[in-house]
Formats: C-alpha cells, sequence, structure tokens
C-alpha cells in the first residue's frame, strides 16, 4: 500500500524526468555514449547464497539515481553504477546484469516456503508469472525495453490467476513465498520494476 504508493510516485518522476530529451541531455552532458560505454565496468556481487532455499536481490544503483529522479528514496547504497551508464545498458542490451537474482534457479522441496532478501540498494519484487517476456510496473523502464510503457503483463496471484504484482521488498529487507504458492511445479518470477531479473522455482 504504502509501499505501492512509493512505487507509483518513483515511475512518475521517471516519467517526468525523462520528457523533453531528459535522457539524451543526460548523456550529452555525461561526455556522450562513447564515455558512457567505457565506464561499464561492474562489480557484480559475486556472494552467493548459503541457504538453498533463499534467494538473494541484487542491484548495482548508486546516489546519482536519486539525483536523476529527483527523489532521495530510489537508492539506498554508495557508489555503484551511473544512472546514464544504467539507463544506456537498457537501450543496448534490454538489461542491467548487475539487478538480478541469485541463485536465479532453485529447487525446493514441496512444504518448504522460500525466502528472498533484497541486498541490494532499490527496492526489488520476487512475482510470480504465467510466463516470461512481459513488462513491469515502471512505465519508463517498460519503454525502453519495450517500445511502449504498457506492453503485456503475466502477474499472477497463488492460484494463478491474473493480479496484481505481488512480494516486494525494500533495500535490507525481506519477503517469504509461502509454501502454499509453492505446488509442486515449475515456477516463474520477475522483480516487478526490473522485469529483465527472472528466476525459476522447481517444486518437488
Ligand atoms: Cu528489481
Amino acid at each position: 500500500m504504502g509501499r505501492r504508493k512509493q512505487l507509483v510516485t518513483g515511475g512518475e518522476l521517471l516519467a517526468s524526468g525523462m520528457r523533453g530529451g531528459f535522457l539524451l541531455r543526460y548523456l550529452r552532458t555525461k561526455g556522450g555514449i562513447a564515455a558512457v560505454a567505457a565506464a561499464v565496468i561492474l562489480t557484480v556481487p559475486l556472494a552467493a547464497s548459503a541457504n538453498p532455499s533463499k534467494v538473494l536481490m541484487f542491484d548495482n544503483c548508486s546516489p546519482s539515481f536519486n539525483e536523476a529522479l529527483g527523489d532521495p528514496n530510489i537508492c539506498n547504497r554508495q557508489g555503484g553504477t551511473p544512472f546514464g551508464v544504467f539507463i544506456q545498458q537498457l537501450v543496448q542490451n534490454g538489461r542491467a546484469g548487475a539487478w538480478h537474482f541469485s541463485s536465479p534457479n532453485l529447487k525446493l522441496p514441496a512444504g518448504d516456503s522460500l525466502t528472498v532478501e533484497n541486498r541490494g540498494g532499490e527496492t526489488h519484487s520476487f512475482s510470480p508469472v504465467s510466463q516470461f517476456g512481459g513488462g513491469g510496473v515502471v512505465p519508463d523502464i517498460n519503454a525502453i525495453l519495450f517500445g511502449t510503457p504498457t506492453p503485456p503483463t503475466f502477474f499472477i496471484d497463488a492460484a494463478g490467476n491474473p493480479g496484481p504484482p505481488l512480494f516486494f521488498a525494500d533495500a535490507g529487507g525481506e519477503t517469504t513465498i509461502p509454501a502454499s504458492s509453492l505446488t509442486p511445479g515449475t515456477h516463474l518470477f520477475i522483480c516487478a520494476i526490473h522485469p529483465w531479473m527472472e528466476g525459476t522455482v522447481v517444486v518437488r
């Protein structure tokens, strides 16, 4: 509720920030695309989950996200990828690899719940979807990835019916997927904010 409101606000800020050629101006002021590409040297966290029934969320956001989006609460970590580099990665690759789940593939015994811990600096989600390849909840990220702010989305609820995205975790927080949602079979998850973040959980 409060969290969802914050997300919508973030999307609106992103939208307003990108109107009027914001992105191009931003890249230009930072020395152009070549300089941005040269700066793409990422420090991807190598931490692996010791507990096999836990998934970790990672990103590499930086305080420049807060400046670019005009919201001090987007990213609460220091250092990291400049906002313009992040956008450039999305434009060029359709993803920013440092924004990922670890491990993205998990096997789980039926009856177990699954804890998902956010070790990044931004809010993420581990939202069940009926298939990969759909959009998320941030219109401007969707626009970069899909060419439209409103691509098809495939979020589902525990019964497998279409519904709003579930299981958000703030930076430093966690969310738990209940055993009742992890019936035997293959379950697909994406981050509703960064929809290239994909996870698969096979329950037996
Ligand atoms: Cu995310």
